[in-house]
């Protein structure tokens, strides 16, 4: 790595969260209602998570004042429309005072239309899987067009399909009993991948022609599944049907989200668990920083033309200062991909605030912590660190 590697001034640097992991008592959900079945997957409910529904003024505030100029956060479907058909204009307005106090402190605004949560009445009647998905998320994000019509760049219309199809995948599961494997993620359900792949066509058809000025796109998980020697077809096999055909739908599009973590190990049986020596994160994850690099080159070989944008990656640490070492590693893995020709265009650190992971508060991917009875915001020294790169326009690095 050389010396001071320079960000090119309309780079997007920030940081991303989701409603439901950060807004609290997103009642109406079908996440709230997964938290309150017994559930496997779940140890605790979401509750007030970080109060953010109140508190996104301060949450704004530390992130501007860090050197962040981009920020990343998704709007709440359960909210604008809590019944089939009925919307919510405090919702909408609520979302917008949200666009208009990020533009107002700095804060370049990327909206997500949905990060994994529906309204309850959307599973009842089948979730995704269902007819008529699509243009009922088509609806949805034409009600909520006061949000994004103006001064919002970047729409994200899905974040991470893919694993809403392998949650698809595990609710079922728990449902009717039937194990899951114990390594890997589950295979994807057929028909929620096509319904997430028609949404998201619709609905960039959508936003565009109600904001022809938004560049539309959607996020995906990027397993990085490296092959041993030998399991390069397992491998293949594996990733197509998880990560490849969500990249494809990705083709034309005005960018790509890469959400990079970890790598999933294949060799000749399917994914391998994390090797023994390794080190984990919070998660159970290997600590993989060059993850990054592999995502990058992998999306670009897969949707050639489409600039990509890293909507998200970070790690579950309690030890911040493996936070910056791995951060430093992965962005030294994006300038590196940079270097040899990929079109990455922002980079947007996973997350911003300790949140709800999903059935439990344990795994803090935070640059912020967040005290969990008075919700007071407390920087950690990797929230200054990166947020710096913002004012400096130069690459953070440990060195
Ligand atoms: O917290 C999640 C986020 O909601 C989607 N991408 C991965 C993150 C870490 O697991």
């Amino acid at each position: 790595m050389t010396d001071a590697r320079r960000l090119p001034d309309d780079f997007l640097w920030g940081t991303s969260t989701a409603a439901h992991q950060i807004e609290g008592n997103n009642t109406n959900s079908d996440w709230w209602f997964f938290e309150h079945q017994e559930n496997p997957y779940v140890k605790e409910p979401s509750g007030d998570a970080c109060d953010s529904y109140h508190r996104w003024p301060e949450d704004m505030d530390l992130l501007a004042e860090l050197g962040f100029t981009d920020y990343r956060f998704s709007i709440e479907w359960a909210r604008i429309e809590p019944a089939p058909g009925e919307f919510s204009n405090a919702a909408i307005a609520h979302y917008r005072r949200m666009v208009e106090g990020a533009l107002a402190r700095g804060l370049r605004p990327m909206v997500t239309l949905h990060h994994f949560t529906t309204p309850r009445w959307f599973l009842e009647r089948g979730g995704w899987a269902a007819a008529g998905s699509d243009e009922l998320f088509a609806r949805y994000l034409t009600a909520a067009e006061p949000v994004y019509a103006t001064d919002v760049a970047h729409v994200c219309t899905i974040n991470e399909p893919n694993m809403v199809a392998s949650m698809a995948t595990a609710y079922e599961s728990v449902i009717s009993g039937r194990p899951l494997p114990t390594t890997g993620l589950p295979a994807p359900d057929r028909a929620t991948t096509d319904a997430l792949i028609r949404a998201h066509h619709r609905a960039t058809e959508t936003v565009k022609s109600l904001a022809p000025h938004v560049k539309a796109g959607w996020s995906v998980a990027n397993l990085v599944c490296r092959a041993l020697p030998g399991a390069e077809d397992v491998a293949a096999a594996y990733r197509r049907p998880r990560v490849d055909v969500f990249l494809e739908a990705a083709r034309g599009d005005d960018w790509l989200g890469v959400q990079s973590y970890t790598r999933t190990l294949i060799g000749p049986d399917g994914p391998l668990p994390v090797p023994e020596d390794a080190e984990r994160t919070l998660t159970g994850w290997e600590y993989y920083p060059d993850a990054l690099g592999y995502a990058l080159r992998h999306s670009a070989a897969t949707a050639p033309g489409v600039p990509l944008i890293v909507t998200e990656n970070g790690l579950a640490t309690a030890d911040d200062a493996r936070r910056i070492d791995y951060t430093a590693g992965a962005l030294e893995a994006l300038a590196d991909a940079m270097d040899d020709g990929i079109d990455v265009r922002g980079y947007y650190h996973w997350s911003a605030l300790d949140n709800y992971e999903w059935g439990r508060y344990a795994p803090t991917f935070g640059l912020i912590a967040v005290d969990r009875e008075t919700f007071v915001r407390t920087p950690k020294p990797s929230a200054a660190w990166l947020g710096e790169a913002g004012r400096t326009r130069v690459l953070p690095t440990t060195a």
